[in-house]
């Protein structure tokens, strides 16, 4: 295992001192208005710029997990130049209480760091073409509803890329999208929710925990010359976190060396 892997923890398991740094990287990027701030990342995904991939829009190629993974890339990169120490943290749903109960604390403080607006809570859409102008807010459902260990074992032991890929994204990917309800729940400005990209670190890392078991499975060769605008990625580059530069806290001891 190289030293200089960036380790990406649970949002549950962050000191004080790294959730301060996350909010502050956010905090920052949500004051920048090029594309080294968090509204350019944010509308990368739906409005106004439209480049993520859902299979609804691909099938049979399913680019799902290999753009999002991209997406998260960039945007860490971009968190760490604001904050050089802030790797992305994902947000596990299974944890039930007293360990956490729907929403992370730190994502459902209205305000942090003495008193400031919490730029985990919301972050406001201010977008001309089309006309969007509101602060994003959430609707959670019932803290139970959320995806068991149970839920996220039976997808993990989809042996096939397809079905596995298709399994996550539909059955839990969707799921805490309409869970956490509100912009979550709409494709078009999801991203502009600072959870989102938690959310997509707990999928990014399931699809990790199932490549350390099964490799790249049946993926289809063809897949992997396949580019990933707006990124200048291919799937094939972002198939391995480890060349990436970063890994799963959890991951350490089983990752393949
Ligand atoms: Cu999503």
């Amino acid at each position: 295992m190289a030293d200089n892997l960036r380790i990406r923890k649970g949002v549950h398991n962050l000191s004080d001192a790294e959730a301060g740094a996350f909010r502050d990287a956010y905090r920052q990027m949500q004051a920048i208005t090029d594309n080294r701030g968090f509204a350019y990342f944010a509308g990368l995904h739906g409005v106004p710029n439209w480049y993520c991939q859902h299979s609804t829009d691909t099938a049979p190629a399913y680019y799902f997990l290999p753009w999002h993974r991209a997406y998260l890339y960039n945007l860490e990169l971009a968190a760490r130049s604001r904050v050089s120490t802030v790797t992305l943290p994902w947000w596990d749903w299974t944890l039930r209480p007293p360990r956490q109960s729907g929403i992370p604390k730190i994502f459902e403080d209205r305000t942090a760091d003495g008193g400031k607006p919490n730029p985990l809570y919301s972050f406001r859409i201010d977008l001309t073409n089309p006309s969007i102008h509101h602060a994003t807010r959430r609707q959670p459902g019932s803290a139970d509803d959320l995806p068991s260990q149970s839920d996220v074992d039976d997808v993990l032991s989809t042996g096939d890329w397809t079905d596995f890929t298709l399994a996550l994204e539909s059955r839990l990917h969707n799921l805490v999208h309409g869970w956490v309800g509100g912009d979550m729940a709409i494709v078009a400005v999801a991203a502009f929710d600072p959870i989102f990209y938690s959310h997509h670190c707990m999928v990014d890392r399931l699809w990790w925990l199932w490549q350390v078991r099964n490799g790249n499975g049946s993926m289809p060769d063809d897949l992997l010359d396949t580019v990933l605008p707006p990124f200048n990625m291919q799937v094939r580059d972002v198939l391995s976190v480890n060349s990436l530069g970063y890994d799963y806290a959890a991951a350490q001891t089983v990752v393949p060396i």
